[in-house]
């Protein structure tokens, strides 16, 4: 047997688990690892084939983020700009009211985007903060967009009352494997992140899940991030694949940037892993090439966030996606 053909065995072998014990997971740690170490082509591939057969290959969901309270976040995750704890520049902010809001998402919806998602940085918003968000899920829906939030620990029943006023999905994201998670942040834990999954997902609402990758993890670490998120029953709806955006004043800013085909494995590994769901090329798009880009879309991605901000930091503008778009032969679904 040749070596290309040794090495390209796993292709076909590497598969969810079909657990003889009922509750052994459906990918277990060392086989999303082992679709990591697949040669780069053979990884490629496998993703093509699963992406085509629940997807258009060609069709890329667009949502516009809006960050609806900015700052001041009691919370310590060492990769964001918004903590209190790190000297950032970033200004707090108050809430937005309703017609800043709505503005936003008129444009965003005439410029192309399908969902409207807010982002807050609260730690866990109080029950008058959620009151107010309502009103804002309301009037984005009104405009015929998709709506989806992300406003830190919820109880069950805020997760209802979000539910209520047509919140389509929440963002929460487990952000990295368990055992790193202790190094990313000190303030809350991973069961507390679990937690707010559940009241979403008992709600009735969609679930957009997923994490952060070059934050100096190992490849075993990356895979233990995926694993929990494919683990879960049912694995989420949308799954966030952000590369970290080093910011200046955070302890993460100055790490060894990860290799950017490294990112592509990640999303495809994502995509094999949870056919079905939308696999968002998240945060750190402004620092990567068209072809980095163009290879995370052929790994599986088919979601992005859509305009030139992110929360704080950078995303390219809606002329430059609008021409990737055209290049690469990509429509908006
Ligand atoms: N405060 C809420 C929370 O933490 O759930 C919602 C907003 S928070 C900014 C949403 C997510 O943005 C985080 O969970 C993290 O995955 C991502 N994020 C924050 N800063 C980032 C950065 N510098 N680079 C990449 N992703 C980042
Ligand atoms: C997600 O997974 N990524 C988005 C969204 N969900 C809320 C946030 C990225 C934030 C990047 C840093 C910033 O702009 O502040
Ligand atoms: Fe706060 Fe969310 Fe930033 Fe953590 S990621 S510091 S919870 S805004």
């Amino acid at each position: 047997m040749t070596e290309a053909t040794v090495s390209s065995q796993p292709v076909h072998l590497i598969r969810p688990g079909k657990p003889a014990e009922p509750d052994a997971p459906r990918w277990p740690r060392p086989a999303v690892l082992a679709l990591f170490e697949l040669p780069f082509n053979d990884l490629l591939y496998r993703a093509q084939q699963v992406h085509r057969q629940h997807f258009d290959a060609n069709e890329v969901q667009r949502s516009t983020l809006l960050s609806i309270k900015t700052g001041g976040c009691p919370e310590d995750c060492s990769y964001c700009p918004q903590s209190v704890h790190y000297d950032t520049g970033v200004q707090a902010g108050k809430l937005l009211d309703v017609d800043e809001v709505r503005r936003a998402a008129a444009a965003a919806k005439e410029q192309g985007a399908s969902r409207f998602c807010m982002g807050a940085a609260w730690r866990a918003p109080k029950d008058r903060d959620i009151e107010k968000v309502v009103e804002l899920v309301r009037a984005v829906k009104d405009l015929g967009l998709e709506t989806c939030c992300t406003l830190g620990m919820l109880t069950d029943r805020q997760a209802r009352a979000l539910k209520e006023a047509g919140l389509d999905y929440y963002n929460h994201n487990l952000d990295t494997a368990p055992e790193a998670y202790g190094r990313i942040i000190s303030t809350r834990d991973y069961q507390d992140r679990l937690d707010t999954l559940e009241h979403v997902r008992a709600a009735g609402m969609h679930v957009c899940c997923g994490g952060i990758v070059g934050m100096g993890e190992s490849r075993e670490e990356r895979a233990g991030l995926i694993a929990q998120l494919a683990n879960m029953d049912p694995y989420p709806e949308s799954v966030p694949i952000n590369h970290l955006v080093q910011v200046e004043g955070t302890p993460l800013h100055g790490l060894d940037p990860l290799d950017p085909l490294e990112f592509v494995r990640t999303i495809a590994v994502a995509r094999i892993t949870m056919p079905t769901a939308r696999v968002r090329l998240s945060a750190g798009r402004q620092q990567m090439s068209e072809a980095v880009q163009a290879l995370c879309f052929l790994a599986g991605a088919n979601s992005i966030f859509y305009g030139d901000k992110l929360l704080t930091t950078g995303n390219p503008d809606w002329e430059r996606d609008q021409s990737l778009f055209a290049k690469l032969g990509l429509r908006s679904c």
